[in-house]
């Protein structure tokens, strides 16, 4: 594999200058590190792949507009949902390059069909100028729903493509730290709002990490893991917006429909 090679080849470098006993715990190490990896090459791989990488990449398309629409809504915050929207586009640009580095075409039809219901609900809530809707959609949900994925993935992705997700990864949270001081703010106004669009797009998110599950094993992500990063995320963000105990147990409880 050739995220070896360059270890392989310190160690062989290593062992010239070090103790045998030093290069025992280098070895053991690297063995850690590429335990169940997968290959990065073969054929099923890049076929789970087609699907994931396309969803990340509709994913990103799909924050950014929304992150526009959002700016129609708070229409003083401009700015700062632009900026956000902006980082959206580079984070499209950064996965539309690993699918390429790995010579894989992305399956965009999958990944519009898998956003469908989610993007039917964030554009009625448009629509209807529902703010808590739309942020509790694109800025908790949605951004868990990649902070939570990409944490997994980044244990187990090919070198280029760790860089990158961990890079974006950060720009995440900014995102989900929006919506959440935004709610937080609010929440004496949007709490009954709040709780409504929780019981009709949590049920939507599990059915999504559902979806995934069969293609994310083959890249060597775990669903239970997935399942709790997620959990994890949503209910600090929850407590954070200053939901109580109960509150937010009700709220998961949604998801189990
Ligand atoms: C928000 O900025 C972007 C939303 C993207 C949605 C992410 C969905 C994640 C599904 C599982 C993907 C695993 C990561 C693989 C990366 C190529
Ligand atoms: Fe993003
Ligand atoms: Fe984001």
């Amino acid at each position: 594999m050739s995220n070896l090679t360059h270890s392989e080849l310190k160690i062989t470098n290593m062992q010239t200058i070090e103790s045998n006993k030093k290069n025992t715990i280098i070895e053991n190490s690297i063995d850690e590190n590429s335990i169940d990896l997968p290959d990065f090459t073969s054929d099923s791989y890049k076929d789970a792949y087609s699907r994931i990488n396309a969803i990340v990449i509709e994913g990103e398309q799909e924050a950014h507009d929304n992150y526009v629409s959002l700016a129609t809504l708070i229409p003083n915050e401009l700015e700062e949902l632009t900026k956000l929207a902006k980082m959206e586009l580079k984070h499209k640009r950064g996965f539309t390059a690993c699918g390429r580095n790995l010579g894989v075409q992305a399956d965009m039809i999958f990944a519009k069909e898998f956003f469908s219901n989610l993007h039917g609900n964030f554009q009625t809530a448009l629509k209807d100028g529902k703010t808590t809707t739309c942020l509790l959609i694109q800025a908790i949900l949605i951004e868990a729903f990649a902070i939570s994925a990409y944490h997994v993935y980044i244990r187990v992705a090919d070198p280029f493509a760790k860089k990158i997700t961990q890079g974006v990864v950060k720009d995440e949270y900014l995102h989900l730290n929006y919506g959440q001081e935004w709610l937080k703010e609010n929440l004496a106004t949007c709490k009954e709002e709040l709780m409504e669009a929780n019981k009709v797009n949590l049920p939507l998110i599990k059915k999504m990490l559902d979806q995934v599950a069969e293609d994310a094993s083959v890249l060597a992500m775990d669903k239970e893991e997935l399942m709790e990063e997620f959990m994890i995320a949503y209910q600090d963000t929850l407590l954070e917006i200053g939901l109580d105990n109960r509150e937010i147990a009700r709220m998961a409880m949604a998801a189990i429909v």
